[in-house]
């Protein structure tokens, strides 16, 4: 293969070409050795953790450039069909193991470090996560970068590089105290900044519209106030297969022309705030995961992230193909990770009609056969909405834009149900009152080709409810994509014990092929591998214990059942019903109903958004009946409770290996799908859990007997609220009022009187929409079947490796092919050979 000349080759282009580097303990202990010592400048006498770990990250990094050069050049010679993915959150994590993982290095690495006398884990423990998102949502896009690279597709991720991501929780007297997270204060090696991509983001101004030479109607956005948009790439390696592509990360500078011009009336100090003004719109994540109520920042976050995006990839486009966009639909799209970037609609159609002077039809040609849509809640408060007026302030032109696609959209729907005036309210893009709003995921909608939401139930949903006029109107752009995570981050690297037993096992073509873990089934009936496959789990349950005692001070003796939810804290993922049944356990000791006791740690974990009050009270109680039981000489070690603090990408990967029992409890219907539930399972633990989501799929997969089922399902729960009497049901069930009794006489908070009274009412209230009460029972009963397996050693060991065994479809590599197979079509394309 040759590469095409490039049109911008430069003096240097004869210097670029390097030779390949070794992949050899010898080689990266040599690399190592020159960066820490010539490069860092650091000598025997350096004791922090830091320098050694930058050495390493610029050593490991060093082997992923020259082929992320060569999957560019790959991508540019065939200019093949590329898929953009559009998301305001990258929950990367630590980049450090999995380049090596996926590079292939870790046991040279680990040789290389160790004949220098160092530790791969401690050191590796220095890198901080990139924790640019708020949960499933943007954990769920790192997770499909690494499968996108994996099956070598041609895809590039654009988010926001923010400066603070998520808060830091930490906790003091039990309640959750936020800090901000300057994740990149000793400087981040898995970026390179492109400030020769940078591009130029238009705010406020207005629209003109004008003729042009020819007589053509045409508009243009002046007067606008910009801000610049600076790239910095971080790699996102394939596994083993030489491919390296990129996330393209934004963030927002000031325009030192603009400042100087609009400000500069002898006012100095304003310029410079304007500077900062534009400086803020990337400063920091907003750390709620379910709606955030017409922020003025949040939009402009939005707005930034969806031109910047568009703009770069308009810019690539007219410099291999000149203005002709006759093509641009067969060789682009843009997936829409929820409505967050849904601004990218009326911005594609201002690009092309404003600036590259299409007319409509050929714009809106183009971008519905662009733009899909991902969507991942039902709860009517997280779908978004953003006031008219404010658009007309921030992005005058795209609201004309956005009333034109919805008069033509409107005109669509008049013919379809005439004289139904009624529906075109319902399904108008503009929400009419007193303060109209645009509905986002209608504007999504209607600019898409294909709409999907995240689990079969979910996607089936959201067809009979939150936008069955628009299936009735396009049945065929509608489509179910279930939610994976990759094997690679949450098997292979987290848990190297169960890797190398399956490997042993079955080989190791899972780790790119996860429906191969079917073939450890007859495993399961194997007594000698039952007995290593409980050792690893022993041996991964202790590091859990170790974790558990440092950051909570709580010792988890570790042949207990381990019984772990981790995930945000929300009322409808009910851990308020987590605790009841804690408490019920605790009441059971107490008065001495223990025969047959299974020993039971409970690991609790997850951020509340800092302004959900309830949320935040959840985890005060948490921590109250923690500090109870746990110092209580009667409980001993028949049960125990920790909230471990700061939940994040590198706890999950040390808390899943070491999980026995998943709990998965939401009220049935409001939970998209769940990916925490996958890691779960495909780490060996067995789920509790509802018909919500995931959990119908996972236990379709790994059977009714291998999965602990309770609770109404999504239409129970639907009926259920006419008529619901928690009051009823705490009267009937003698477990339950002596529950409610601890909690109302105070018995956990007994200096702090009052304390969870508004919690007591939720669960008692008629109009609790989470249902805690309706499912107490079912949860404690099924709980009651959890510690029965449990207490049976071989049969939960046989539980165990079934379910591993049967979390291949969770893999994301399966939810990729389906997404390429049905929405983005692009072929594979491997990078050129490593010279
Ligand atoms: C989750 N949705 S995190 C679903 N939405 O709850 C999970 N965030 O069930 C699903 O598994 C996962 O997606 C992946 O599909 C999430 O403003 C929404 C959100 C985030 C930020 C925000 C507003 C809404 C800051």
């Amino acid at each position: 293969m040759r590469l095409k000349p490039l049109q911008n080759s430069s003096p240097i282009a004869g210097l670029t070409e390097l030779p390949a580097l070794g992949l050899d303990a010898d080689s990266i202990g040599e690399d190592f050795r020159r960066y820490f010592g010539r490069t860092l400048g650091r000598d025997k006498r350096c004791h922090s953790t830091h320098y050694p770990y930058e050495a390493l990250a610029l050593t490991v990094r060093d082997r992923l450039m020259e082929r992320w050069k060569n999957t560019r050049y790959a991508y540019e010679e065939r200019d093949c069909r590329r898929m953009h993915y559009l998301s305001m959150e990258f929950l990367m994590g630590r980049s450090l193991g999995n380049a090596m993982l996926n590079l292939g290095v870790v046991d040279a690495v680990t040789q290389g470090l160790h004949d220098l006398g160092l530790e791969l884990e401690e050191i590796a423990e220095d890198e901080s996560d990139a924790g640019l998102g708020n949960g499933g949502l943007g954990r769920l896009a790192a997770c499909f970068l690494d499968s996108c690279a994996t099956l070598q597709l041609p895809v590039l991720g654009y988010g926001i590089r923010y400066e603070y991501g998520m808060f830091r929780q930490q906790i003091e007297n039990g309640y959750q105290v936020e800090e901000p997270d300057h994740w990149l204060r000793d400087g981040n090696p898995w970026e390179l900044e492109r400030p020769e991509f940078t591009q130029r983001v238009h705010f406020g101004g207005r629209a003109e519209y004008y003729r042009s030479d020819d007589g053509h109607p045409r508009a243009r956005w002046v007067d606008t106030h910009d801000v610049l948009a600076v790239p910095y790439d971080v790699p996102v390696p394939g596994y083993r297969n030489g491919t390296v592509n990129s996330l393209r990360m934004w963030q927002a500078a000031a325009t030192d022309v603009f400042d100087l011009d609009e400000f500069n009336a002898g006012s100095y100090p304003e310029s410079v705030a304007a500077k900062n003004a534009a400086e803020h719109i990337t400063m920091v994540l907003y750390p709620n995961d379910k709606s955030e109520n017409g922020k003025e920042l949040r939009l402009r976050q939005q707005y930034f992230l969806a031109s910047a995006s568009l703009k770069d990839v308009v810019r690539r486009w007219v410099r291999d193909h000149g203005e002709d966009f006759s093509q641009f639909a067969e060789k682009n799209c843009f997936q829409l990770n929820d409505t967050h970037p849904s601004c990218a609609v009326a911005e594609l159609m201002r690009l092309l009609m404003d600036e590259h002077f299409l007319g409509w039809e050929k714009a809106w040609d183009i971008t519905t056969r662009t733009t899909a849509y991902t969507n991942h809640t039902l709860l009517p408060e997280a779908l978004e909405k953003w006031s008219v007026r404010l658009f007309k302030q921030m992005l005058p032109r795209l609201l004309d834009v956005i009333y034109e696609i919805n008069a033509r959209f409107l005109t669509e729907v008049a013919k379809r149900w005439p004289g139904d005036v009624k529906r075109q309210q319902r399904m108008s893009i503009i929400e009419e009152g007193a303060d109209p709003q645009v509905r986002m995921a209608y504007l999504a909608i209607v600019g898409s080709y294909s709409v999907n939401g995240v689990a079969a139930l979910h996607s089936e949903l959201l067809k009979q409810g939150l936008f069955r006029d628009f299936y009735k109107l396009w049945p065929k752009k509608f489509n179910n994509k279930t939610n994976g995570v990759t094997q690679r981050r949450w098997l292979a690297w987290c848990n190297p014990g169960l890797t190398e037993l399956i490997s042993d096992a079955i080989g190791d073509g899972w780790v790119t092929d996860l429906e191969q873990l079917q073939r450890l089934r007859p495993y399961a009936n194997n007594a000698d591998f039952r007995a290593r496959w409980h050792e690893v789990k022993q041996a991964n349950k202790q590091r859990l214990v170790d974790l558990v005692q440092a950051e909570c001070h709580v010792l988890f003796p570790g042949d207990a059942l381990f019984d772990v939810q981790v995930k945000r804290i929300h009322e409808y993922k009910r851990q308020l019903l987590n605790i009841l049944h804690v408490i019920h356990l605790y009441d059971r000791i107490k008065r001495g109903d223990t025969a047959d006791w299974v020993q039971r740690c409970v690991l609790i974990s997850g951020k509340a958004a800092p302004g959900y009050a309830i949320a935040k009270l959840i985890i005060k109680l948490i921590n109250n009946v923690a500090k109870v039981v746990n110092s209580d000489p009667d409980v001993g070690d028949r049960l125990k409770i920790a909230f471990l603090p700061d939940y994040r990408v590198t706890a999950m990967e040390r808390i899943c290996p070491g999980t026995d029992l998943s709990e998965q409890i939401s009220t049935a219907g409001k939970e998209a799908s769940g990916t925490g539930n996958m890691k779960f399972m495909m780490n060996g633990a067995v789920t509790i859990g509802t018909l919500d989501g995931a959990n119908i799929e996972i236990r379709e997969q790994t059977g009714a007997d291998n999965f602990f089922l309770f609770g109404l399902t999504a239409q129970q729960v639907e009926a259920m609220h006419k008529d619901y009497d928690p009051g009823a049901i705490i009267e009937g069930d003698e477990d339950f009022q002596r529950v409610m009794q601890l909690l109302r006489s105070a018995h956990f908070n007994q200096f702090e009187f009052g304390l969870f009274d508004s919690v007591i009412d939720a669960i008692n209230s008629p109009h609790d929409p989470w249902l805690v009460a309706a499912d107490f029972r079912g949860f404690v009963d099924a709980q009651r079947r959890a510690g029965d397996a449990y207490r049976d050693r071989e049969r939960w060991t046989r539980m165990s490796i079934l379910n591993t065994a049967a979390s291949g479809k969770f893999s994301t590599d399966r939810t990729i092919r389906e997404y390429n197979d049905d929405i983005w079509n692009l072929e594979r394309v491997p990078p050129l050979p490593v010279k």
